[in-house]
């Protein structure tokens, strides 16, 4: 049988994969009490989840709450930092890995816990000798080297709040992410390695600070090393390196006892309208939701060597690199480059060289390995594989299923687990030694966690139906507030089903199990490989080109990226359609917003398909774009339009 049949017959047998019988057997969770006392005391069993941190002051109340607004913990007192590295010094722990980090080249650095807590000492008294105090934002835009823990947790042991902003963005989102957030500090890097190739985040950094007025000082990170990244544009007196100031600074520093509810970290995330968001978390529910989920989902054993191969840049690095795997005491592998540099089996090359247990990684990557072949992983020693995670999409079950056969060897439970910037932690979830998973489910709530799916009226619909997905009791992980927009967090989550129901923005049916399969967003928010691209920053970067009169975005299915951005443009007067302007085009958006954000194909249209009110009709371009016939188009302002612009996309395929 082909890997296709093999496939294919699997699917058909539609069948639930039960926890293999000697995982389950040494799994944390072996039955289902633990969903079930959070049923009876939710509030109970987060109090308890709460008691795997250390706290320097218990807290008075679990949860303080007037929808939308919530507070948990309150009046504890802990820091972030001392949960992550200090507490772990006591005990033999102190010499174990904390993190394992392979750089692009194949360069690697192993620190212990009494390293970093070295280093971010250290670091921490850095920016304290910058006057970086409580409350104060740092922005932190660093590729995916040991410098980025290091400098959150610097932030985290001071009380100060890091904003991480993608290396992969542009100089003008970075500018505009450090002036929402009014930061003090940007920490960047003279460059990053991709596939190779030097990504110029010193330049990117000259480039946003032009217009950031904030900023203080720069803290340059050698990473690269080459002196034409940095010479030409060095600002005295405000750019320092990073190697100079941490030279002699103490190698201890007090932490900061912060309150539960101070934050912790700004992160920023597209939504449906507007500029990208800043979501608000705080000290004390975040850190409890990341520990615990870190500790049941990934049954995380002080043993295990952990990888996640996500980008700290998003909340997945966030949660399930740094925060969660150091508060549970854990070993955090930490790869710089991409899966395919300098071949296909990069990936399974550090698996077999770290002897890698658990493994955390995105739809998208899993369908491009199937794209290049089964015959890359099957190069490797994978047998020190025993529990396999998915994030960030709807994982479609093909994938699934090769996921299980190629890299679980068939031997290893899978976890897909559903959750957002928003959540902070993962919200649904298999437990791995008790759910029995199904191919393109998320399956059920961590417990603790109450999800519905509600028809428009907010009622719950019947199994099979399709719903919008919704949160309807707080978790102590999620966001507070949107940063320097409360009335934004409220319209955004809080009022399309009322002050008391979070929603999600996706869309999502249950099975006759109870089972949860997400579709994908039913807002204007594109998920490109993974990641987040709000439409309307795709079409007011496009608009912004002296040549486009208006634009409008969609994604489209695409068989790797999940979604795939395209545009349709109309040109202003005395601009023709023609590849170089196509071309024009998307480097525009790239400059704008990043590479994540270019648009996969622009179609030039004379007109674009609207409303009688005037709202353009994204549906109809979606149905042009993906192929289908057309839906409905009676409430078109001029239905000619449509069918023209379909026909016209359908001659340049
Ligand atoms: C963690 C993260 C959140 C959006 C979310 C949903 C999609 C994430 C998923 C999933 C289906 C899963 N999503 N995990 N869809 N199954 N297991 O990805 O956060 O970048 O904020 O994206 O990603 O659409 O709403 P974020």
């Amino acid at each position: 049988m082909s890997s296709q049949e093999k496939i294919a017959a699997l699917l058909q047998e539609n069948r639930l994969f039960p926890p293999p019988p000697d995982f389950a057997e040494r799994a944390h969770v072996k039955d289902m009490s633990l969903h079930e006392w959070a049923r009876k005391d939710r509030l109970g069993f987060w109090a308890a989840m709460a008691e795997r941190l250390h706290w320097f002051k218990k807290w008075d109340t679990v949860l303080e709450w007037e929808p939308p607004f919530y507070k948990w913990f309150v009046g504890g007192k802990l820091n972030a930092s001392y949960n992550c590295i200090d507490r772990h010094l006591t005990s033999w722990r102190r010499n174990k890995a904390a993190i394992i980090w392979e750089g692009e080249p194949g360069d690697e650095r192993v620190l212990t816990y009494q390293d970093l807590h070295r280093e971010v000492s250290k670091a921490a008294n850095m920016l304290k000798s910058l006057g970086v105090r409580r409350g104060d934002r740092v922005t932190i835009y660093l590729p995916m080297i040991p410098e980025l823990p290091i400098a959150m947790l610097a932030c985290a042991r001071i009380g100060a709040i890091h904003s991480v902003v993608f290396g992969g963005f542009s100089a003008e989102s970075l500018a505009g992410r450090i002036n929402d957030a009014q930061a003090k500090i940007v920490i960047t890097a003279d460059g990053g390695w991709r596939r190779g190739n030097v990504v110029p985040l010193k330049q990117n950094t000259d480039e946003a600070l032009k217009s950031c007025p904030s900023v203080e000082k720069v803290i340059v990170v050698k990473r690269i090393g080459h002196e034409s990244l940095v010479h030409h544009n060095w600002v005295e007196g405000r750019d320092l390196w990073w190697h100079t100031l941490m030279r002699n600074q103490p190698d201890t520093c007090p932490v900061e006892e912060m309150d539960a509810e101070d934050p912790l970290y700004i992160l920023y995330t597209s939504g449906s309208t507007g500029k990208p968001k800043g979501v608000l978390h705080t000290t004390g529910g975040y850190l409890t939701g990341v520990a615990a989920t870190t500790h049941y989902v990934f049954d995380l054993k002080d043993e295990d060597v952990y990888w996640c191969t996500a980008d700290i840049g998003w909340v997945t690095g966030h949660s399930y690199i740094v925060y969660g795997p150091l508060a549970e005491g854990a070993t955090t592998v930490m790869y710089e480059g991409t899966p395919d540099y300098p071949d296909r089996g990069r990936f399974w090359d550090i698996v077999q060289k770290y002897r890698v247990n658990i493994l955390y990684t995105a739809p998208t990557a899993i369908r491009s390995f199937m794209k290049w072949g089964e015959e890359w992983p099957a190069r490797y020693d994978l047998s020190s594989l025993r529990l396999i995670g998915t994030v960030g999409e709807p994982i479609n079950p093909e994938a699934w299923i090769w996921y299980h056969q190629h890299i679980g060897r068939g031997k290893c439970p899978i976890v897909d687990t559903w959750w957002q910037t928003e959540t902070g932690m993962i919200m649904i979830t298999p437990l791995p030694g008790v759910t029995h998973t199904k191919p393109g489910s998320a399956t059920i709530p961590f417990p603790g966690v109450s999800a519905e799916v509600v028809d428009g009226a907010g009622n719950p619909v019947g199994p099979g139906e399709g719903g919008f997905l919704v949160l309807t009791e707080p978790a102590p992980a999620m966001l507070r507030t949107v940063w320097g927009d409360p009335d934004r967090y409220v319209a955004q989550y809080y009022s399309r089903f009322g002050k008391s129901v979070y929603f999600t923005g996706d869309g999502a049916k249950k099975d006759e199990n109870g089972y949860f399969i997400i579709v994908g967003r039913v807002d204007d928010v594109i998920n490109v490989s993974g990641h987040r691209i709000g439409t309307w920053e795709v079409e007011s970067a496009l608009v912004d080109h002296p040549a486009v009169a208006e634009a409008a975005v969609i994604g489209r299915n695409h068989d790797i990226k999940g979604q795939a951005i395209s545009a349709f443009v109309i040109l202003k007067e005395g601009h023709q359609p023609s590849e170089a302007m196509e071309k024009e085009l998307k480097e525009h958006v790239v400059r704008k917003i990043g590479a994540l954000a270019r648009p996969e194909e622009i179609l030039f249209t004379a007109d674009l398909p609207k409303t009688r009110s005037g709202k353009i009709m994204r549906r109809l371009l979606r149905d042009i774009a993906e192929g289908r016939a057309l839906g409905d188009t009676t409430t078109l302002a001029d239905p000619a339009v449509v069918q023209q612009l379909k026909e016209k996309y359908e001659a340049t395929e």
